[in-house]
């Protein structure tokens, strides 16, 4: 790898001034901490945003900043008042946020902001674009840049881009609400990386590019004509050492000079030993289930009245985007519901809940973390959820319990938690009682579990792994490429060809020759691919074949006088250029009306599918099927079928979009030879696309030029990307 350049929204410091001279912090967040760690050691500069409007600072302040954040290897990105409240705090805070994390009552979907939202991506990709080099490495982060990975890779395909989204992506029920559905995607899909913190967001994505766009997914790669890129799960991790460090630092300080805060937390339990902690930090925001979490407080409260006194609520709300109406809305409600409840409950020595609406230098915030004996984290939707992470390492002493949302991708990591549905508020006040009542062994069994996990999986780690995933899918492309015929290798073919007069030429026909089609039949060959046939055909030291899975009545209709051979339904039928059908192999279609009823059954059940009847085979077509219900089909009818031709010679073939049942012991390998034992030729080629075609590259001999269509693994020696790039290598080679 060249360099390695990051690119977010905000540059990892922020700006402040001292008697009007601009002074750098920086950040400690997560994300600052885990880049720091790579693309320094890569060489690489972060591109972003100061946070300070251009326009609301004179020029030569903006010129001392950023000469400034380029000493530290930033590059700023200049954005107006006017972009930073269309595009951040509209599309992004306003549509995006809300839509992804399920609260499409609260998208405001205003083209404005969209068009603002486009034409400060652009500006992030120009800025890019200015500085990279030739094959440098880009790690583009979260939702405020979606569309930066399809405007860099558009005019810089050497490039390679790794896109994290730190939200959850939504299902598609939700994310096709939007209008500009289809330009997000395929921002994202100029990425070669896309990265999730869990399992299920990936899933969501991959399901949107199927449904919107139909392209293959296999697995968890993603096939766009020749590229291939990847989607993948890496739960972001947090620097464990610097809370655990911290923790023991606090817990070594003589009492007299501990924070003020840990004074009065120390008065607390002085009152009364016995007392109990429960700790609760967000940013306010209303994906965080702050409301939820006061009232099934207060229900808890209503119904152990033994505990009046004796345990308090710690609520620490950072102010967040406040200028924004839903949040001005949730802060009234929740300092409302926080009066109610100590209205209700308190005394004098007794206050249910202490609020704290303001952000925590960070020992502050270790020292809650390491002095609250349960956290309580009950988002309604939250992509990961670091406070979760950063209380279980600040747990030095393995006690404590953490009551944890379903709904946080963090629970996924977090088995050993008590995990609640944060809509269910008697759940959560069960759940509270009993993490308050949970036995110190059974506190430490779990949290020892727990941190284990996360002292490995670090934010190190996390961004380590991510890297080293781009770089691996930068490999599996330059594979392709390897393979891939470039002028020069066509040239040294052609060259080949030239030397000999007597040559078997195989061609595979749907995929090869011909796209793919919704209906089959509809794919008869058009004037170029005839012309193509006619050129190489016109050559008598040229003997050409169609080799295809396709029956023998519609390849010969479609090549009636031609002079070409043809090869059916996987090798049971010969027709050699002007000659007779003849059966290449004995084979019997009798276990047909066996088979039929169960495939008939699929068709019943998956609108769109079909059947194929071949003399020797049975085809269910899928490729007009909704993606998804397609794909799930075809493993259930396979599972099935697996079963019933166990002790039949019957085998069951995966093609395009398609399963074929046949008769055992034909494929296009065997065929071939077949047909070659007649001939000794001195040039042996043969192009193909899907599996099937495998057979046929692997059972000729070494020297003959086999040639896969597509990126997939394969035994070909070459690869060419789509069917044009055939066609256009077939007419180099009848022009030769
Ligand atoms: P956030 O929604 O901000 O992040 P979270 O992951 O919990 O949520 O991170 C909050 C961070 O702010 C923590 O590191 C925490 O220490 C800090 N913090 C919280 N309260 C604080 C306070 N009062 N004072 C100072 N610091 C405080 C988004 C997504 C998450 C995802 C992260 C990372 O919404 O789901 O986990 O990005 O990808």
């Amino acid at each position: 790898m060249k360099k390695l350049h990051i690119v977010s929204n905000r540059l990892p410091f922020s700006i402040d001034f001292n008697d009007n001279d601009p002074v750098l912090t920086p950040s400690v967040g997560g994300l600052a901490t885990g880049m720091n760690s790579v693309y320094k050691d890569f060489n690489g500069s972060w591109i972003g945003w100061s946070g300070i409007a251009s326009d609301t600072i004179e020029e030569s302040k903006l010129k001392t900043i950023d000469t400034m954040l380029q000493k530290e290897g930033c590059v700023p990105v200049h954005l107006s008042a006017t972009e930073i409240e269309e595009f951040y705090e509209g599309f992004c805070n306003n549509t995006i946020w809300p839509l992804f994390h399920y609260f499409a009552q609260y998208v405001d979907f205003h083209p404005e902001y969209w068009e603002s939202y486009v034409a400060v991506n652009q500006i992030f990709a120009d800025k890019i674009l200015e500085i990279v080099e030739d094959d440098d490495y880009l790690w583009v982060h979260d939702y405020q840049l979606m569309l930066v990975p399809q405007m860099v890779k558009s005019k810089r395909p050497d490039i390679t881009i790794g896109f994290f989204l730190h939200i959850p992506f939504p299902s598609y029920e939700i994310f096709r609400i939007l209008p500009w559905r289809k330009q997000l995607l395929n921002g994202l899909l100029g990425a070669d990386l896309i990265g999730f913190h869990t399992y299920d967001y990936e899933r969501h994505f991959l399901s949107s590019v199927r449904r919107l766009f139909g392209y293959e997914i296999d697995f968890n790669e993603i096939h766009i004509n020749e590229r291939i890129l990847l989607a993948d799960a890496f739960p972001m991790g947090i620097d464990y050492k610097k809370f655990a460090d911290e923790t023991r630092r606090i817990h070594n300080t003589p009492v007299k000079d501990r924070s003020e805060i840990h004074l009065e937390l120390e008065k607390y339990f002085l009152m009364d030993p016995e007392r109990k902690l429960i700790l609760s930090i967000d940013r306010l925001d209303y994906s965080k289930g702050i409301p939820n979490r006061l009232r099934a407080f207060e229900r808890f409260l209503e119904s152990n009245p033994e505990y009046l006194g004796k345990v308090t609520l710690i609520m620490l709300a950072v102010p967040s985007r406040n200028n924004v109406i839903h949040y001005q809305r949730l802060k009234r409600q929740v300092e409302e519901l926080v009066g109610s409840i100590n209205g209700l409950y308190g005394n004098i020595n007794y206050t249910p809940v202490w609020y704290f609406y303001r952000s925590m230098p960070f020992q502050n915030l270790v020292e809650l973390y390491s002095m609250c004996d349960v956290a309580l984290i009950t988002p309604v939707r939250d992509g990961m959820n670091l406070v979760a992470k950063e209380y279980v390492a600040s747990r030095i002493h393995q006690n404590g319990v953490i009551i944890l949302s379903e709904m946080a991708g963090v629970v996924k990591e977090m088995g050993e938690a008590i995990v609640i549905n944060p809509n269910d508020e008697k759940e959560v006040e069960e759940a509270i009682l009993q993490a308050l009542e949970m036995e110190p062994e059974e506190q430490k069994t779990r949290m020892i579990s727990i941190q284990e996990r996360l002292q490995r999986y670090n934010v190190f780690k996390w961004a380590r792994d991510f890297v080293d995933m781009l770089q691996r899918v930068n490999r599996m492309q330059k594979d392709f490429l390897a393979k891939k015929i470039t002028p020069q290798l066509s040239n040294d073919i052609i060259a080949r060809y030239k030397k000999t007069t007597n040559r078997a030429i195989f061609l595979d026909y749907d995929g090869t020759l011909m796209g793919f089609k919704n209906n089959p039949q509809e794919v008869q060959p058009d004037a170029e691919l005839n012309q193509i046939i006619d050129d190489l055909t016109a050559n008598p030291h040229n003997s050409i074949t169609i080799i295809s899975g396709r029956d023998k009545e519609t390849l010969g209709r479609w090549f009636e006088g031609k002079n070409v051979n043809l090869i059916c339904e996987h090798g049971v039928w010969l027709r050699r250029a002007k000659g007779e059908w003849q059966m290449l192999t004995n084979t019997s279609n009798s276990w047909m009306p066996m088979i039929r009823p169960i495939l008939e059954s699929y068709v019943d059940r998956t609108p769109g599918t079909f059947i194929e009847e071949k003399n020797y085979s049975l085809v269910w077509h899928f490729r007009r099927a909704e993606a998804e219900l397609g794909e799930l089909r075809a493993k259930e009818l396979r599972n099935e079928l697996t079963e019933m031709i166990a002790n039949h010679n019957l085998e069951i073939m995966e093609g395009n979009k398609v399963i074929e049942v046949k008769t055992g012991g034909i494929d296009k390998g065997s065929a071939a030879n077949n047909f070659l034992k007649n001939m000794t030729p001195d040039f042996i080629m043969a192009i193909g696309d899907d599996w099937t075609d495998e057979y046929l590259f692997s059972a000729l001999p070494e020297s003959a030029v086999t040639v896969k269509v597509g990126i997939k693994h394969t035994n070909a020696i070459y690869k060419v990307e789509t069917v044009e790039a055939v066609r256009k290598f077939l007419r180099n080679i009848a022009n030769a």
